[in-house]
């Protein structure tokens, strides 16, 4: 399945938009804008499954960077910090990588 199965073409390209400036990046706006925050948990894990690239069942810092190119293959990475705030606000348990529930409560929150 593809993002753009679950996603709108102009959701994600309104979500992309909005944090192209470096440390812009507002996990909450981005998912909300790009529709995923009203989605089912079911297709909040297949989104997850598509940003956890090696499929590891965790999402990591070096996916987290390329994680709106997974959106959109033409946007930037993130920065250092945004990745940081990112990993933070969705890491409950604290090791370091985000699963796929953390992930869905994040999206959800
Ligand atoms: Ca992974
Ligand atoms: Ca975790």
């Amino acid at each position: 399945m593809s993002l753009t199965s679950i996603l709108s073409a102009d959701a994600i390209d309104s979500a992309i938009k909005d944090c192209q400036a470096p440390e812009s990046f507002n996990h909450k706006k981005f998912f909300q804008l790009c529709g995923l925050s009203k989605k089912s948990p079911q297709e909040i894990k297949t989104v997850f499954g598509l940003i956890d690239d090696d499929g590891n069942g965790f999402i990591e810092e070096d996916e987290l960077k390329f994680f709106l190119q997974r959106f959109t293959s033409g946007a930037r990475v993130l920065t250092d910090k945004e990745i940081k705030t990112l990993l933070s606000a969705g890491d409950d348990d604290g090791d370091g990588k985000i699963g796929a529930e953390e992930f869905k409560n994040m999206v959800l929150s």
